[in-house]
């Protein structure tokens, strides 16, 4: 059976480098108005969009215009006294995603004081199944992303002994695929953005040896496009935010330069919105700040100059986990 190749064509004038200006405004512009139809769809997703685009703007050597303290005080307010776990905005359900966002930014801001870690580190714990899986939430959803959410979480509070690792290791690799990528569950398809998750846990648990390198690093170096574009899965279009889940598993696996890494830098320019700021995740498509976050992440893994160095495990400034003293496993 032929495989499909979907792609698109990028336009003859690419500007070829990142507008910082345009995109620190895009960023700090972005949700601002309470009263804004935007604003209010996006509730169930505030606190991981703070993330994405708190960690652009410090990729990007800047800082929130409305001030530090007021995102850790909203923070504050999204924790649930109870079970300990945070939610995405004040009054939903706590989910592991958004308490995952929370400790990340509260360790970027070095304000990990103004919450209950206590009750956060119960919460995680309290997710663990008996077959090493992770629950998203009390409501019991299984996926490997929230595996990577605990130990991501629990390894940035150094409590990562409340959990049994080995069962949780067990878990992840029983969703590895004859690919060499890994699904959401076991007998799952393989998907970029999980195999990110995967990896990701595989070397916060410092177990990259589950992993069938080859197999899986061609398998992701084949997601590049005639573009320069990467998709997450076979016969897909580019994403600019599979810039991140595919480029940082290679980083990770040591095989960055298994790509065109040139055709990628010019297919991320052309994501940028030249004219509000932000990128989408195609050229001509609308911006948001989770393609924001992702295309300058991309770049900078590609080394792109201005922009911070980023960890690929936890997708936050090197500087940040070099502090922590956090030396997730990376092959050479
Ligand atoms: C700390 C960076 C960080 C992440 C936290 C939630 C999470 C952990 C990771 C999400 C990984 C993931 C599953 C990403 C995929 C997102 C995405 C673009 C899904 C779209 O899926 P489809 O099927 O898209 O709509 P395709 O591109 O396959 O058509
Ligand atoms: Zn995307």
């Amino acid at each position: 059976m032929a495989l499909l190749l979907k792609d698109i064509k990028l336009g003859d004038n690419i500007v070829k480098k990142v507008l910082f200006e345009k995109h620190i405004d895009f960023i700090n512009d972005y949700g601002q108005d309470e009263n804004n139809y935007d604003y209010g769809m996006t509730d169930y997703l505030r606190v991981s969009g703070m993330y994405w685009g708190l960690t652009a703007l410090e990729l990007m050597n800047s800082e929130p215009v409305q001030g530090k303290d007021k995102i850790v005080e909203y923070i504050k307010q999204c924790q649930d006294p109870q079970s300990g776990g945070l939610s995405a905005c004040i009054g939903h359900d706590p989910h592991i995603l958004h308490t995952l966002s929370a400790i990340q930014i509260l360790v970027m801001y070095d304000r990990l004081a103004a919450i209950d870690i206590e009750g956060v580190v119960r919460y995680i714990q309290g997710l663990q199944q008996s077959d090493g899986s992770f629950a998203g939430d009390k409501w019991g959803e299984i996926d490997t992303r929230f595996s990577f959410c605990a130990v991501n979480a629990l390894s940035l509070l150094k409590k990562m002994d409340v959990i049994d690792i080995e069962k949780a290791v067990e878990f992840v690799a029983s969703c590895k695929n004859f690919d060499g990528g890994f699904g959401s569950r076991p007998l799952s398809e393989s998907h970029a953005g999980l195999i990110y998750c995967c990896v990701g846990f595989l070397s916060i648990t410092n177990r990259l040896d589950i992993i069938d390198q080859d197999t899986l690093a061609w398998w992701l170096c084949e997601r590049q496009l005639p573009s320069g574009g990467l998709n997450g899965r076979p016969e897909k279009l580019p994403d600019v935010c599979y810039s991140w889940w595919v480029l940082s598993s290679l980083a990770i696996l040591g095989r960055l330069h298994w790509i065109d890494t040139e055709a990628l830098k010019t297919f991320i320019f052309a994501c940028q919105d030249t004219e509000t700021g932000g990128f989408a995740d195609r050229p001509g498509d609308v911006a948001d700040p989770f393609h924001t976050l992702f295309g300058l992440a991309g770049l900078s893994l590609l080394g792109y100059d201005s922009i911070q160095k980023v960890n690929p495990t936890y997708c936050m400034p090197q500087h940040v986990i070099d502090k922590q003293e956090l030396k997730p496993q990376r092959l050479n």
